[in-house]
């Protein structure tokens, strides 16, 4: 899977992206290389400074609101460049690549649950748009340069770069090759082999810790018994 993120802030993106199992799955383009990576790594993640499609001298990308109010949003006419110019270049360089699902982050957006990741997991070329400020200009969902938008929760977040690294995490896991073998995006909470549900309380070594042990079923090696006492606590 390809994903390119169009964000003001490029730099958010270290850290998440660059360490533990995203790190080894993927290869992180942070300077909006458009080039595709000659590796084979299950995940290719590429950054795009918005700014750098933005209009005049100072690179403007944002505006006040018609109608007045507080704050400023990103303008139309260059979240559209943005997109366009992103999709086109890639489109021209990669025909393996068809059409992107391109995704903007909102509070207006449709909840983000597993069904939703593991669908969006089986697209080959997803673009992220993260907003900013108050957020976009309505025309940027209206005119089609976004096919839709994901809310990560009902609160307001100063930007949308925290919901896209959600995003991409969520979805990584579900992508072949990123989870190690000893991992499993099978059986997990809100997975549909548990119901959708909330998985079983886990535990590990010791066996006893200051008077809290394990439940005694989970040391009887009885399968069958471990397997109902999973089910029956499921949540
Ligand atoms: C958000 C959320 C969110 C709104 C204005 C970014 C901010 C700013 N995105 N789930 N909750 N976005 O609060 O996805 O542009």
């Amino acid at each position: 899977m390809r994903i390119d993120v169009i964000t003001l802030f490029p730099a958010m993106f270290q850290g998440p992206l660059t360490e533990s199992i995203l790190r080894r799955a993927s290869s992180f383009a942070p300077d909006g290389a458009t080039e595709d990576r000659q590796d084979d790594k299950p995940l290719q993640i590429y950054l795009h400074d918005l700014r750098q499609f933005g209009l005049g001298k100072y690179h403007q990308v944002d505006d006040s609101p018609y109608g007045g109010g507080a704050g400023m949003l990103m303008r139309v006419d260059v979240i559209a460049k943005a997109i366009e110019e992103v999709t086109e270049k890639l489109r021209m360089k990669n025909e393996d690549l068809k059409i992107p699902h391109r995704i903007y982050f909102s509070p207006r957006g449709k909840k983000l649950k597993q069904a939703k990741v593991e669908k969006l997991a089986k697209n080959d070329w997803l673009i992220l748009l993260c907003g900013h400020y108050e957020g976009i200009d309505q025309r940027v969902i209206d005119g089609g340069w976004i096919d839709e938008e994901i809310s990560i929760g009902d609160y307001v977040l100063t930007g949308g770069e925290l919901p896209a690294m959600v995003l991409i995490d969520a979805v990584s896991r579900h992508i072949p090759g990123v989870l190690g073998k000893e991992a499993s995006a099978h059986e997990e909470s809100f997975s549909a082999s548990l119901g959708r549900k909330k998985e079983y309380p886990h535990y590990t070594r010791p066996e006893e810790f200051r008077g809290l042990r394990v439940p005694d079923v989970l040391l009887s090696g009885h399968h069958g018994e471990i397997e109902k006492w999973r089910k029956g606590n499921l949540q």
